[in-house]
């Protein structure tokens, strides 16, 4: 073992005066890294001497330590052999999701997206759990964006022959097998190891798009690797306050063949979400109280690492992108038409209309709600095929989808539900989950007499139930009830 350093020689450097973590069987000296680290020092004191690994992964992308963190700091291989493993105390909330893991209904008796989610958050850790599924605020605009899709009914036509079902379509030009993709999420390790390149393989099976995230567990470059033949992908971009960052990270995508740059302008400021804040805030070491460290941690990892993100962009930045990529430019988190005019004015090619899965604005609209505010607004001044129309946010079943491209949408963009699919079953569910969506598909297009993309339009929907605002009642939902957590209040000491 001649060279590898011990664990007794890394435990030494447990304090702030000198601080070695090792990740991934290497130590790296972070004593001056320190006050610099996004997610503030304290996270990392907390594994000073230690091996930090298990933490570090799911927010840190692997090449990290490479990029920020120079090179004399990296101080070699640890022969993990001699790493004291530390006493875990037993954890019963950990013992029972054991349980319920042995437990975990088979894959096959998932017969829809909703379903994934109902055993995701049985079997996901609390925290991981936390992250995905919360909201903003009351998460009352998390709910409303499914429940949305609940005011449209459906006029369908009969005896049209529906031998033949295509769902094929093209999104930004590319031929996709039916109208949604995966749209960009962030942290993928904290539901599945191998992180985003499950969804990647998942796309590719389906032939669908992915949406890369710039906040990925993975590394953007082996995101791009994952992917196999012609298969498309698209980055989903939080601009940085350092443009020449941004430059950068556009002109790397396009080198490596994105096919689409989304850029979130819903997201100034990160959303409050406090069922995230209330698990992270039990977390040991985590908590508010303690000073030392100007990082809030009680508002998630999600809050510090986003703190690059620049809230002085605007509409005079439009110009800049453009004139540094080629890749079609689409706006992600537009919210109302007079947004989406500007949008075809500045010459984006796209807009997503998101609420950004209900995470920021809370009572943001639906993005379904909008579309069907934007879509006459564009076909009166004939400029419904100057820009390509997305919605995101609480699609779960192929009538959604549907209705959103009755509308007028290009296509649907879905999260959650594959990240759902994913934490409980890996690749096999979310595999599952896309073909489920595929089956829901071919037959509802049959049921409504569709037998193309193109057949989809308006008069196949009864939208008044959209003009009763925000008040009027939808018929419940028993499903989305099973997988909501109700809020909690803050919790009383143990005894
Ligand atoms: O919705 C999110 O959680 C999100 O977009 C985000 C933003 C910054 C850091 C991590 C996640």
């Amino acid at each position: 073992m001649a060279g590898k350093l011990t664990g007794a020689s890394v435990a030494e450097h447990n304090s702030k005066d000198s601080c070695w973590v090792i990740v991934h069987g290497k130590a790296y000296d972070v004593t001056e890294f320190l006050p610099e680290h996004p997610g503030g020092q304290k996270i990392i004191l907390k594994y000073a001497g230690k091996d930090a690994t298990e933490e570090f992964d799911p927010i840190h992308p692997p090449d990290t330590l490479d990029k920020y963190l120079d090179h004399s700091k990296h101080l070699g291989e640890v022969d993990m052999s001699t790493v004291e493993q530390e006493e875990k105390a037993v954890d019963p909330e950990e013992t029972d999701r054991q349980e319920r893991i042995s437990r975990m209904p088979s894959l096959a008796a998932c017969y829809n997206l909703m379903d994934f989610e109902a055993v995701a958050r049985r079997v996901m850790k609390k925290t991981a759990w936390a992250y995905y599924s919360s909201g903003a605020d009351d998460e009352i605009t998390m709910r409303e964006n499914h429940a949305a899709f609940h005011k449209i009914w459906f006029r369908p036509r009969i005896l049209v022959d529906v031998e033949n079902i295509d769902m094929t379509t093209t999104m930004l030009g590319t031929k996709c097998s039916i109208p949604f993709y995966v749209t960009a999420t962030a942290l993928g390790k904290l539901g599945h190891p191998e992180g985003e390149v499950v969804l990647t393989k998942a796309a590719h099976a389906h032939n669908v798009v992915q949406m890369i995230p710039t906040l990925a567990s993975c590394s953007f470059d082996e995101i791009v690797d994952a992917k196999q033949g012609d298969q498309v992908q698209w980055l989903q971009l939080y601009v940085n306050k350092d443009r020449e960052i941004t430059r950068k990270i556009v002109e790397h995508a396009e080198k490596r063949g994105c096919k689409g740059l989304f850029i979130t302008v819903d997201a100034p400021q990160l959303g409050r979400r406090e069922k995230d804040m209330r698990s992270k805030f039990s977390d040991a070491g985590s908590n508010v109280q303690s000073g030392g460290d100007n990082i809030d941690r009680s508002q998630g990892a999600a809050r510090a690492i986003s703190s690059f993100i620049d809230p002085a962009l605007s509409w005079k930045d439009i110009p800049w992108f453009k004139s540094i990529t080629k890749m079609p430019i689409v706006l992600k988190g537009v919210q109302c038409v007079e947004d989406v005019l500007r949008a075809v004015e500045a010459g984006c090619d796209g807009v997503v209309l998101s609420n950004h899965g209900g995470r920021q604005l809370e009572t943001a609209r639906s993005g379904i709600e909008v579309l069907a505010e934007v879509m006459p607004a564009l076909r009166e001044r004939g400029w419904e095929k100057r820009i390509e129309v997305y919605v995101d946010g609480g699609v779960r079943r192929a009538t959604d989808i549907l209705k959103a491209l009755c509308l007028g949408a290009k296509g649907v963009g879905i999260g959650r539900p594959f990240l759902f699919a994913m934490s409980a079953y890996g690749l096999e569910g979310v595999d599952r989950a896309m073909q489920l969506l595929k089956d829901e598909m071919e037959m509802n297009m049959r049921l409504i007499g569709a037998t193309r993309v193109e057949d989809l339009n308006p008069s196949l929907l009864d939208t008044r139930g959209l003009l009763n605002g925000h008040t009027g009642f939808v018929p419940s939902d028993t499903l989305g009830l099973g997988a909501y957590d109700p809020l909690e209040a803050p919790r009383f000491n143990e005894k």
